[in-house]
């Protein structure tokens, strides 16, 4: 038995390179339970991040009593991350929606289904008859459902109603990994495989808290780390995350520089004679611009805008340029920072002068963060064409409209799809009239949110809200629609390295909650969406009908799922593309050195990194990619908020390892709530001192939009900087929350030319003290990157008797 609260990562399992990693079976039975008395178990896999960690669900009486890992699983050989054992407790919690909710007088009350859809209906109907049509509606989306959900309404939405209005949640979060893989490589989709950590010899984490955000991934790196040769490591994050602390080379970066950094880097790396010329000559286009770029970032300039010390710029220079099969992960340190796409395409120009691409151990993920966005992205119900297809390119607008059977015209594809920051504009505006928000909580993940409530509260939004509790941005709906969530559902979904897995249906959902795909159809139903023949526009009826048709429009795209069937996930994850040619999937993408950057196939015809201008088809087409993949060089340029003389401090945002975004699932787990209860503030000793803060102190912290009030975690953040979670919104898990404690209300209203991701990681914030701790510490977690200084009398995070699982080991 193990505390799994205490020891978020368990036991270690070390092994050697190119050894296969050894099974561990995680498993939590909550109440007592035994195996004994488990009626079924349903494969499933993780839905608190984009692991993908195959589990099967554990369901006694009817109800899910548990969860357990899944040894023969490709991604986590039996082990399962902390919110994974215990998070599912929230399905169970009394307060899930169980019937639909309109407004009435200003009130939501319950009403029928009937009601409410009728209520949609009808509004949609004198929407899209009236002047203005499509340009009405707006669907936000989430990175969430499952892959039959949003190929569904990504149907809807573009040849049913026509609307450029659509996207996710993804945009806060993977649009940066989409755009980068898209600039570098052609199209969306990770090259690598997650056994390139058993077979590489150094690892780069970039801007990726893996130990506390992917925890699996982590305990298979940590796995090679304990085990006979293990593989570097270099960090690059402003706090002493446990990968910071790990790392043999930590780089604790002033945030908001990584295009500085990597642009130092790339020059020491082209200086010293460490990169594969033979390997660029035949596989790349731009070297020649890249080596003029970064000329301009000898290691000493790079020092002093990171603000780290020039020897250990050089130390991650020679730990990147000499190893011989490097792994880089990137995450929201530079996906959500200033310059999102230009860093995080340096990085695919590391991978691209080295040649460490297409081969075991050399592997480069522009990682994803929620469970579903790669499905989101290839489905696209977030701002791109199905099946990775290019917009701008007419003829594969063409294939879409002779697949649905509707007019070329109806899809839109007259300009960019319409970006979420760029959504809400236009609800600010009210050109956007109705708003469907399905799976995602924006008045609390959104940035500067005293913006966004005051725009999902305007009267003449009509808001549909599709949950499963009434969230923050739920409370603001006109209709709130109850639905199903995972284990309550089927569907397929699709982990960072490409790997498909099913989530079977394994209880009954509460109350009158329907499937989010049953909610789609059904809208689709009474909005009677026709193709050109008159025929329904969507003929599909349940997930496999739904997954069936999804593999058609797949088909001789990059992510061709055609053949994959429900039957064969049954047996295991598989790896797209999986086509006659790949019949059992694909491990890894571009081992012959060929990418998918021919103009006919490509998804992009390209952007300016600097400024985020399109490139005409013409413009692409001169370039004469022929198969090779483009190096990008972009000059650094300073975040668009720095910090002044009033507002002096950088502030930097994101998670910790027990709590999943706005907490809704997270929150209603109590061994999860125990764990991290309540909003903190990590500030350095240095700024600690200065400020006369300790540990606990009641502070506030302010930028130009908007303040909120956390208690002072003293830890290893670096000088100058302070990081405020995000998950904490208004909602009271029945822990006393206190108002003004989300992080977005600090957050700008900036993002990312390139790929329109907002700028969660660099804003500028004073910190007043308010009052002393009252002899209590933080209420942040002592495990992860809020660990306190060494030496403080803070009482460490554990779990006790209720959060006792299980691991088992082969022999042990
Ligand atoms: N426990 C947990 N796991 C999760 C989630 C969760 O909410 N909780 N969410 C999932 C989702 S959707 C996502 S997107 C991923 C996110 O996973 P991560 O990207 O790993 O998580 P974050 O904490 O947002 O950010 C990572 C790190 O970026 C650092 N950072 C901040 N600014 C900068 C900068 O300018 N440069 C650099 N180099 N680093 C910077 C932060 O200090 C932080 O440690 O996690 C997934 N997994
Ligand atoms: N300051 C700051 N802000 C951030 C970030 C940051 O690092 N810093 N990170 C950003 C990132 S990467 C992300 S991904 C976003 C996440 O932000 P959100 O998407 O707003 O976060 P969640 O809490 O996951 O919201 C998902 C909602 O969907 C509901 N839900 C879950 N499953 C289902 C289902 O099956 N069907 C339906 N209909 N509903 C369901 C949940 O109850 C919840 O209300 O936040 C972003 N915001
Ligand atoms: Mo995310």
């Amino acid at each position: 038995m193990i505390d799994r609260i205490a020891d978020p990562w368990g036991p270690s399992t070390p092994y050697g390179p190119g050894e296969p990693w050894p099974a561990r079976v995680d498993t939590f039975l909550a109440d007592g339970h035994t195996d004994a008395d488990v009626d079924r178990w349903v494969p499933s896999a993780s839905i608190l991040h984009s692991n993908g960690d195959a589990m099967d669900i554990a369901v006694h009486g009817g109800r899910i009593v548990g969860v357990r890992g899944r040894a023969g699983d490709r991604i986590n050989h039996g082990r399962l991350d902390v919110k994974d054992l215990y998070g599912w407790q929230a399905n169970h919690s009394p307060d899930r929606l169980r019937r639909p909710l309109v407004r009435e007088g200003g009130r939501l009350v319950e009403a029928d289904w009937d009601t409410a859809m009728g209520r949609i209906v009808a509004r949609s109907k004198e929407l899209l008859d009236g002047p203005g049509g499509w340009g009405h509606f707006g669907f936000y989306t989430s990175g969430q459902l499952f892959l039959e959900e949003y190929y569904t309404l990504s149907v809807i939405g573009k040849a049913g109603i026509g609307t450029p209005h659509m996207d996710g949640n993804t945009r806060l979060c993977t649009a940066t990994a989409a755009s980068a893989l898209k600039a570098s490589f052609g199209t969306d989709g990770q090259p690598g495989s997650y056994t390139d950590v058993d077979h590489c010899d150094a690892i780069a984490l970039w801007g990726h808290n893996v130990a506390e955000t992917q925890s699996v991934l982590w305990m298979r790196m940590l796995d090679r780390r304990r085990g006979p040769n293990a593989p570097a490591m270099l960090a690059v994050d402003p706090r002493a995350t446990p990968v910071a602390r790990e790392a043999d080379v930590h780089l604790a970066v002033r945030n908001g520089t990584n295009v500085a950094l990597l642009n130092g880097l790339l020059r020491e790396l082209i200086r010293r004679g460490w990169y594969d010329e033979a390997y660029v000559r035949a596989h790349t286009i731009g070297f020649a611009e890249l080596c003029r770029v970064v000329e301009d970032y000898p290691v000493r300039r790079v020092a002093e805008i990171c603000d780290v010390p020039a020897r250990d710029l050089e130390a991650a220079a020679e730990l990147l340029g000499t190893c011989d099969r490097l792994l880089s992960t990137v995450l929201q340190g530079f996906y959500q920072s200033n310059q999102a796409t230009a860093a995080s395409c340096a990085v695919n120009n590391l991978h691209l002068l080295r040649g460490m691409l297409g081969r075991p151990g050399a592997g480069l993920y522009q990682m994803n963060g929620q469970p579903t966005a790669q499905n989101n992205r290839e489905c696209g119900a977030d701002g791109d064409l199905p099946g990775l297809r290019n917009w701008a390119n007419p003829e594969h607008v063409a294939q879409l409209a002779r697949l649905w059977n509707v007019d070329v015209d109806t899809i839109p594809h007259w300009a960019p799809p319409t970006h979420a920051m760029q959504i809400f504009r236009y609800a600010e505006q009210g050109s956007i009239k109705l708003l469907w928000i399905s799976a995602t909580n924006p008045a609390v993940s959104l940035p500067d949110l005293a913006r966004i409530r005051r725009i999902l509260a305007k009267p003449e939004l009509f808001l549909v809200v599709q949950d499963l509790f009434l969230t923050e941005t739920a409370e603001l709906a006109d209709v709130v629609l109850p639905a199903a969530t995972w284990g309550e559902k089927t569907g397929t979904f699709t982990s960072v390295d490409r790997t498909v897995h099913i989530s079977d249906k394994a209880v009954d959902p509460p109350g009158e909650a329907r499937p989010d795909l049953d909610i789609f159809l059904d809208y689709a139903r009474r909005m009677d969406f026709r193709d050109r023949d008159g025929n329904p526009l969507v003929p599909w009826s349940d997930p496999e009908s739904a997954f069936e048709a999804w593999k058609e429009c797949s088909r001789g795209r990059p992510c061709d799922y055609t053949g994959i069937t429900y039957e064969r996930l049954r047996g295991g994850g598989i790896q797209w593309p999986c086509d006659s040619e790949h019949p059992d999937g694909t491990e890894r993408l571009y081992t012959d050195g060929v990418f998918n950057t021919d103009p006919d196939y490509c998804e992009t015809y390209g952007q300016d990194l600097a400024t985020g201008a399109e490139l005409l088809p013409d413009e692409y087409r001169a370039k004469e990619p022929g198969g090779r993949a483009f190096l990008h060089a972009t000059p650094y340029q300073p975040s668009p908020e720095v910090p002044s003389d009033e507002y002096p401090l950088l502030l930097t945002t994101g998670r910790t390892v027990y709590q999943f975004h706005t907490r809704t699932k997270t929150g209603r787990a109590t061994q999860l709530v125990h764990a991290a209860p309540e909003v903190w503030v990590e500030v350095s000793p240095a700024d600690a001192d200065r400020l006369g803060v300790g540990e606990g102190d009641r502070v506030r912290v302010e930028s130009p939009r908007g303040v909120v009030r956390v208690r002072a975690r003293v830890c290893g953040v670096r000088p100058g900087v302070v990081f405020v979670p995000f998950h904490y919104g208004y909602w009271d898990a029945g822990d006393g929350a206190e108002p003004d404690r989300a992080a977005n209300e600090l957050t700008v209203t900036a993002w990312d030319p390139v790929s329109k991701q907002p700028i969660f990681k660099v804003a500028a914030v004073r910190l007043v003290r308010e009052g002393d701790s009252g002899g209590r510490a933080a209420p942040a977690p002592t495990v992860g990157g809020s660990a306190p200084v060494a030496g403080a009398d803070v009482p460490a995070t554990v779990g006790g008797p209720a959060a006792e699982a299980t691991s088992t080991t082969e022999g042990a």
